[in-house]
């Protein structure tokens, strides 16, 4: 059902951003969207949205919109495509797909997704239909693994404080997100505090960001170095008597073995390894200490280090020392994942699965088609894959040996796209996809409370579809194993699982736009106890058994698991810099891009300008790179060229490169991925986009 069109309709924010946003979409006369403005009624997103998400209208009408299925005329990656037909194009994938089956086994084919939409019918209907085949799954390692893992290690579940006490808060720290950029609401509730009660903000990260900008106290360290400087803030707790003994005893797991720990952990120590003064140290310490209102949130970046779920776990551990967590406007927050508990059985269909398939590591993508048997998991080659909602050519570590494998002649790849993608010009059949205003959904905030309708705004012209009728037709194609699922549009999706996770039916739902899930306070704080059985939180977490919500579902182990520090500790896992590679390069986002989407609109592009590599005026200067000099920046995963540009605010040796541009936006095409390493993050996966060491040169 399309909504009428009116002056305004509403919607919620797809992309893959903590905010998860409730949007007003105002439309014109002619039923065409024309603006997208926060929810006033919203208590999260409180009417504040993104300027690259006002302004969707230049996405979704973009001239470059893919219109018609394609199918490839020129070589690989050349670009040269013909239209044909759905039925054309459905029909040959699933010819296809089933000579992959008949001759590697059905494992060869392999489904292959991600965030670009956070819609859980059109974004997780590929489980169905992968698992109705038996076709290979895919281990998610883009984003979350460090940093759940790591917080779930302390707390034993993923859901904290309601972000919305942040407005309630004598003191903030936002430590390694860029909220500014990355999800601004954050900065809306930060800002209610600060006017309301002169609240303190306390930024940690690798420069001098947009939110460091803002901040009363900003400490700039070198990246992977966070537990160091976690671990010499509690060494202070401790030793000036401002830990909370008695909330240490009542609820964590081995306050007095944390605090021996700590004593050699001295705001000295950690000055060598970070770069911060001792001072800079004593005064964050101090200020933690004494402000019982402090609110610490926590954010991915600094987690996309090999040491990443060890940084965040030490973090987290902080406010267990203070006992913040006692306190409505105190705590500890990254994700509110646990608190939805909503059933995607109809969607997901797991029990279509004979057998556990196989499940692919999606970072490493490039040596699973170049067929290093490690990543293969020692079963077939991939022969054919449909991609959805995922630019892998662009945002995959290890970028030269994914573009080596898309290149592939006998690999059948299928690319449904909003967009014509790097990855979708890698493409042998190109499927045009609606965006998130002309299909139905449901999303979750990651970074907030919020269950959120996204009905369909406008019908797409006639082109472009959903992906849930690409997955429906392509199982009936591919003789699937048969489910309900199958059958169903999206809004039925909707209203199965909301009403079988108890939240009534998708009628009522849709009167009041969104839910409000946050638990109450003292679930929220942990004050009945925290998500672990003895219901303490874990200064010594296991490490090797942890009920982290992303692991693989064998519950392995991955990476030097085994070497990981059992208290919190500087942890030297991280791609150091050496002689032969002095910096390392940190691959923040762009303000005006989200991963890549938004780097095709002309506005964002303006903003971004190009791609540069900020290094510090005076490092630069001992090389001879003037500011705007042509630089080139590598190691051994390859080599890119791009502008130099002097930053003067950033950390020793560091190199910041912002936002995932296209690979050709860069002088020689190679993208910043080519320098970035898909190895798998102890303990349970995750690519390390931050921990990169690299030399540089002018070009
Ligand atoms: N505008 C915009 N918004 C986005 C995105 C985008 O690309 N652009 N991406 C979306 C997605 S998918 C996600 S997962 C979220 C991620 O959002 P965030 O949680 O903000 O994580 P990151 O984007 O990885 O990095 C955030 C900050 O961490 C810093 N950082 C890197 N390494 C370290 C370190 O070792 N220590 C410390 N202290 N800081 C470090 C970076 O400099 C950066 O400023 O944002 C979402 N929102
Ligand atoms: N160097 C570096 N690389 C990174 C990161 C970094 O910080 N640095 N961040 C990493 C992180 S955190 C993440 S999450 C990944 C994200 O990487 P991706 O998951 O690839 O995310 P996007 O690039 O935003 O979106 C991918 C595509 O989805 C398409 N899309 C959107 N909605 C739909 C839909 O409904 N149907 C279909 N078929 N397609 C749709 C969009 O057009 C877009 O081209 O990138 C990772 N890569
Ligand atoms: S802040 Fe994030 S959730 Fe909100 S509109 Fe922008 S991208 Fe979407
Ligand atoms: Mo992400």
């Amino acid at each position: 059902m399309t909504q009428q069109p009116t002056q305004t309709s509403f919607s919620a924010c797809p992309h893959d951003c903590p905010s998860t946003c409730a949007l007003d979409v105002q439309m014109d006369d002619a039923g065409r969207v024309k603006r997208l403005s926060g929810a006033k009624d919203n208590s999260y997103t409180a009417g504040v949205i993104c300027a690259k998400v006002a302004r969707y209208a230049d996405r979704l009408y973009h001239p470059d919109r893919l219109k018609k299925p394609l199918i490839r005329v020129g070589a690989k990656g050349e670009g040269r495509f013909e239209e044909i037909s759905w039925d054309a194009a459905l029909d040959l994938i699933a010819d296809k797909f089933l000579a992959a089956e008949a001759e590697f086994g059905a494992q060869s084919v392999w489904p292959y997704h991600y965030a670009g939409t956070m819609g859980l019918v059109q974004r997780d209907s590929i489980h169905r239909f992968r698992h109705a085949k038996g076709y290979s799954r895919q281990f998610d390692s883009f984003c979350t693994n460090m940093a759940w893992t790591g917080y779930v290690a302390g707390t034993g579940l993923l859901a904290g404080p309601d972000p919305r006490e942040m407005a309630l808060s004598d003191q903030i720290v936002i430590w390694g997100t860029n909220p500014v950029a990355t999800q601004v609401n954050v900065v809306t509730h930060v800002t209610t505090a600060r006017k309301t009660r002169g609240a303190r903000l306390i930024v940690v990260d690798v420069y001098r960001t947009q939110t460091m900008k803002q901040a009363d106290l900003g400490l700039v360290i070198r990246p992977g170095t966070d537990a160091a400087l976690a671990c010499a803030i509690m060494h202070v707790l401790f030793r000036d008597d401002l830990a909370d003994r008695d909330y240490l005893e009542k609820f964590t797991d081995c306050p007095a073995e944390l605090e021996e720990h700590l004593q050699t952990r001295t705001p000295q120590w950690a000055a060598d390894i970070t770069g911060l003064s001792v001072a800079e140290i004593e005064e964050a310490a101090r200020l933690i200490g004494s402000v019982k209102k402090t609110y610490f949130r926590l954010g991915y970046g600094f987690t996309r280090s090999r040491n990443g779920a060890v940084a965040m776990h030490a973090a987290a551990c902080i406010g267990a020392v203070t006992g913040c967590w006692k306190e409505e406007g105190g705590g500890v927050f990254h994700n509110n994942g646990a608190i939805y508990k909503l059933n995607k059985a109809m969607i997901e269909a797991r029990e279509l699965m004979d057998e556990p398939t196989r499940e692919l590591d999606q970072s490493l993508v490039g040596r699973i088609l170049t067929g290093d048997n490690t990543a293969l998991l020692g079963g077939p080659p991939v022969k054919a894959m449909l991609i959805q909602n995922t630019n892998p050519v662009s945002v995959a570590p290890e970028q030269e040996s994914v573009k080596q494998g898309f290149a592939r002649e006998d690999l059948f790849t299928v690319v449904h796209e909003q967009f014509m993608t790097e990855t979708a010009k890698m493409a042998d059949i190109v499927l045009p996809a609606t965006q998130f205003l002309e299909h139905d959904d449901i999303y979750k905030g990651g970074g907030q409370q919020h269950l959120l309708l996204g009905p369909k705004v406008v019908e797409p012209e006639n082109g472009p579809k959903e992906n849930l009728f690409v997955l429906n037709e392509l199982a009936k194609r591919v003789h699937a194993k048969d489910h309900p699922g199958f059958h169903m549009d999206a809004r039925q999706h909707i209203d199965w699982m909301l009403q079988n996770s108890g939240y009534g039916t998708l009628a009522d739902f849709e009167k009041n736009r969104w839910i409000d899930l946050q638990p109450d306070f003292a679930t929220s704080h942990f004050l009945k106890g925290f998500g672990h059985a003895d219901g303490k939180f874990h200064f010594k977490p296991d490490w090797g058994r942890s009920t982290a919500p992303n692991k693989p579902s064998n519950g392995v182990a991955l990476g030097p698991w085994s070497e990981m520090p059992a208290l919190p500790d500087q942890w030297d896992a991280i791609e150091a810099a050496d002689a032969r590679h002095p910096f390392r390069l940190v691959t923040a986002p762009a303000h005006s891009f989200l991963n890549s989407t938004f780097n095709e609109t002309d506005a964002s592009k303006k903003k971004e300008k190009r791609p540069e590599a900020w290094l510090r005026s005076e490092e630069a200067d001992a090389l001879g790179i003037a500011d705007g000099d042509l630089v080139k920046m590598g190691n051994d995963r390859g080599v890119v060229t791009l502008h130099a540009r002097h930053y003067g605010e950033l950390s020793p040796g560091t190199v910041i490169s912002e936002g995932i541009w296209p690979n050709d936006a860069f002088v020689d095409g190679k993208g910043i991925n080519t320098l970035t390493g898909a190895d798998q993050v102890a303990p349970y996966g995750g690519a390390a986009f931050h921990d990169t060491a690299v030399w540089i040169r002018k070009a």
